[in-house]
Order: structure tokens, then sequence, then C-alpha cells
């Protein structure tokens, strides 16, 4: 065939076509249909659990229902570890299957046992943590591409973004695959975004939970490869030594499946971690696609790089999980930015965890320390001259550009592994950064003034009681410099002098 042939585009429309014409209309993609479907309405969610249940349902006009449970569950205070005992919600499993079990009675068993989990997820909701399960994979054609990759893989590689590692790991899936006979290892890509500190501090929490992990960083590895530098270890540690926090490199990180036999490393994951991106500096050239929305990989995909490795890719899923919020997850990257109708609350959060400097030296702007993120949006859209059709601050491009921004890694903000002691330093700033300035005394000094008669007014941050009122006159009136008796008095409460 030659090359750029369209034969196999149009063999697969054909068959699209065909499918289409013979499938439901609420699409439960049974056939070829791998769009990945995470937010449904209340309705096509019914029709969709009906479809799984082979049931018919006719509509009913004119009839009005009030959920109790809706009007009672809203507002009540749940225990945090309750939450934090529901934060992985199990994933659906392929049910098992044996040899003389035919195609139909296992899709049969498939749609079975995904319906059971659907349920299991509602009644968790509903009675057991009543709280809302953020949105999650419910297309069962793409958990299935998910269970194909696992049972064709001899190594399952759990592709997390190293900026927040905890978001994106599932322990239920490392149980399931180990359970499954296979191994399992934790990629944390996107390296490049994570500074060496914080690198080792992560690797300290994963080794005290016994998990194999390996830092990799595709956007490096890429540029390597497009320089023609491929086998230099961009971050130039000592790979003897394999130190806390070292980051693999192409070859590196293949040697260490390299086995007398054929291995498949099966690499899965939520949407937009970089799976594809790893896949293809392994293969040295483009053989996936990749994109910056999450969704691009729609279908699983086997590559032989040598007679020894194969990889597989598999489309992103998002795993459903409790105590993440929507707007985390959008500011993770695993929800499509431009389909966004909340801009303002993952917006919010950016504008919690990124500095203002950072902020201020990204868009070009000036900010008087942390600001909401409708004021940051604002003054962005009024910088770069985005304003709605009425000329009012386009507050929705701005925050778009913003959470892509952040998506990227071009403003940028890492997770600490829990119980991360924090330097005192970096504390500091942090608390100078969320407290209004005049706080400050350093920025802010006050102002110490001795009239004729002697008497003493002090203008600043901190209130003098009258002891030190008259300490500060009875020094003046010696002769003596008020300003450094009141450094010492200042300092006595561990408040920096002027
Ligand atoms: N900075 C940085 N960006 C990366 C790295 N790896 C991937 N990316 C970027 O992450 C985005 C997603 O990459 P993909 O490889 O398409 O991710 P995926 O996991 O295959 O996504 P889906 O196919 O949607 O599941 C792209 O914009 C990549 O350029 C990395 O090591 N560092
Ligand atoms: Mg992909």
């Amino acid at each position: 065939m030659p090359k750029n042939s369209n034969l196999g585009k149009a063999l697969i429309r054909r068959q699209n076509k065909v499918v289409k014409s013979t499938s439901s209309i609420h699409t439960t993609d049974y056939g070829p249909n791998l769009q990945s479907i995470i937010d449904q309405n209340n309705l096509d969610e019914f029709m969709t659990m009906a479809a799984l249940a082979n049931k018919q349902f006719t509509a009913q006009k004119n009839v009005k229902l009030v959920s109790e449970s809706r009007i009672v569950g809203t507002g009540a205070k749940i225990d945090p570890s309750i939450l934090q005992q529901y934060r992985y919600l199990q994933f659906p499993k392929r049910p098992k299957w044996e040899q003389g079990t035919t195609p139909e009675q296992l899709e049969e068993l498939e749609k079975k046992s995904f319906l059971e989990w659907r349920r299991s997820l509602a009644v968790t909701e509903e009675s057991e943590i009543n709280s809302v399960v953020t949105p999650f994979e419910k297309n069962i054609e793409v958990w299935r591409q998910l269970w194909r990759v696992i049972e064709r893989s001899d190594v399952v590689c759990q592709i997390v973004d190293a900026r927040n590692p905890l978001f994106f790991r599932s322990p239920d899936l490392e149980s399931y695959v180990k359970d499954l006979g296979k191994k399992y290892v934790l990629v944390l890509n996107k390296a490049d975004l994570v500074p060496e500190n914080l690198r080792k501090n992560w690797s300290q929490y994963f080794v005290s939970l016994d998990i194999e992990h390996y830092f990799f960083s595709a956007a490096c590895q890429q540029e390597l490869i497009d320089k023609d530098m491929v086998g230099d270890n961009e971050f130039g540690n000592d790979y003897s030594s394999r130190a806390l926090g070292y980051v693999y490199s192409i070859q590196e990180f293949l040697s260490l499946f390299e086995k007398e036999t054929h291995t498949t490393l099966g690499f899965v994951g939520y949407p937009n971690v970089g799976k594809s991106s790893v896949i293809n500096v392994l293969c040295k050239k483009k053989c996936v696609g990749v994109a910056a929305q999450p969704g691009k990989t729609k279908h699983l995909q086997t590559l032989i790089i040598s007679p020894k490795i194969t990889l597989c890719d598999c489309p992103g899923l998002v795993f459903p999980s409790v105590l993440s919020s929507r707007a985390e997850m959008v500011t993770c990257g695993v929800l499509p930015i431009d389909q966004l109708k909340d801009i303002l609350s993952p917006v919010e959060i950016v504008c919690l965890r990124v500095s203002s400097k950072d902020l201020e030296e990204r868009y070009g702007i000036s900010l008087n320390g942390r600001v909401c993120a409708s004021l940051l949006l604002q003054k962005i859209s009024n910088h770069r001259g985005f304003y709605t059709g009425s000329g009012l601050p386009d507050e929705v491009k701005a925050g778009k550009m913003v959470l892509k921004d952040y998506v990227n890694g071009r403003i940028l903000y890492v997770h600490k592994p829990p119980g991360t002691v924090e330097s005192i330093e970096a504390m500091a700033e942090e608390i100078k950064e969320s407290i209004d300035e005049q706080f400050f005394v350093e920025k802010n000094p006050g102002k110490l003034t001795v009239d004729e008669s002697g008497t003493v007014t002090y203008q600043g941050t901190y209130k003098l009681t009258k002891q030190e009122k008259r300490e500060l006159k009875f020094a003046a009136r010696r002769g003596e410099n008020p300003n450094e008796k009141l450094k010492e008095i200042l300092k006595s409460h561990g408040v920096a002098s002027i």
C-alpha cells in the first residue's frame, strides 16, 4: 500500500457508518465510539443506566417530583476522616471470563458488572458519605480499553503528573494490577517542572510506601532527541547511585524492563499526564498523537520498539474520587478548559497557589499582594485588551489563558508530599504574601516623633504601652536617641525594628 494512503481512514469511516446506523440514540457506545463521557446530565445518565440494564422507559408528562434527599442532603457537614477513607473509590473491573465464554456472554457480563459499579458509586454517594463524587469516566468503552491494556501488559506503568502525584495516583489500580500477577510501577512524568528538593521529598514518600517509582521528563527527552543528543541525561545526576529524585533517561528507563523474555509495558493514567508523550520519546519518533487538551488518545495502540520491548498506549481515564472538586480537576488538566462554564473557581485556586510576583511577571501587570480571581482577570483583560462585545473586561478569555498556562506549567505550583516540613524562610514568604503588606513592620516601620515638650508619638503597627511611652520620653529627656530605645522595645516583642 503506498505511503499516506487513505484506504485505512476510508475503511474506518465506512465501519463507523455501519455501526452508527445500528446503534442506539443514547450512545452507550458498544460500537467503536470511544468518546470520553465525563459530564452527563441526569436524563442522559438515567438512559445510559437503563440501556446497560437492558430496560426501556416511556416518558410520563406533567409529573413533578421533589427529591427529599436533595434537600436534606445539602449543607450536611461531612466528617473529613470519612471522606479520606473514600478518597480513592473503586474503578470498574473486568469480570472474570474463561476459555469457553463467548464474546456476547462476556459483553453481557461486562455491562452487568459496570452497571453494578455505577450503582455502588451512587449508594456510596447518597447514603455512606453524603457527598458528591467528582466527574469520572462513564463510558464503558473507555474502561474496556483500560482492561485490554492491562490484560496485554506484563508491566503496568501508571503515569502521573509529578507536580501533584497524589491526585493522579490510584491505589486501587495498583492492587488490581498486582492481583493479576503483573508488575506495577509509578512513573512521575513532567519531572522538569519539579525542583530537585521536592523530587527527593516525593521519592522519600513513595519509598516509605514501598512503591516502585521513576521520575521521567518526556519534554526534556524530546528536546534531546531534537538536538540529536539522546543518551545524555539532561539532569546530569549520577545514575550509578540512583539518588532519590533521580530523573531517568530513555535508555535507563527501558533497561529497567529489558529481560530475557519479551516485555509489554502498558501506559495508563488520567488524561493529559503525558502517556503518549512518554511513548513517543521511548520510540524516539512520533508514533502516537499528543495534545495539550485532555482526551487526545481515544484508542489503545501497541508499538513494538525492539525484540524485547512492546509499548502500549491507553486513552486517559478520570477515576472516581470524592475529595477533589471540579475546580481542582480543571487545574490538574484532566477536564477540558475550552468547555468550562465556571472559570472563576479554578482561577481562584491558581490565585491561592501562585505568588502574586509570579503572576505579575507572567502577565506584566501589577498586583498589591494576593488578589481574588475576578480582580486578577480584570487586570489581565485590561492589560491585554480582552473585552467582550459590551466593552467589559473579558474574564472568560483571560481565565482560560491563565488556566492553560497553569496546566502547561508556564505558571508553576508544585504540591509537596504529606508531612513535608518546610523551611522557615519559605513559610515566612508565603505568610507575607497572604497578609496585607501594612502588617509588616519592615515595609511599614512606623514613625516616632518627640515634640519639644518631650511628648512621644509613635504611629506604627505595634501599639506601645504607657510604660514604654514613658521610657521613650525619659530617654529623649536624657538626650539619648529615642529611636534606639524604640528598636529595643520592638525587638523585645519580636517585631522588626525601624
Ligand atoms: N513540561 C512537560 N510537559 C509534558 C511532558 N510530557 C507531556 N507533556 C505535555 O502534556 C500534554 C499532554 O501530553 P499527552 O502525551 O498528549 O498526554 P496523554 O496522557 O497521552 O493524554 P490523553 O491522550 O488525553 O490521555 C502535552 O501538552 C505535552 O506536551 C513533560 O515531561 N514535561
Ligand atoms: Mg494520549
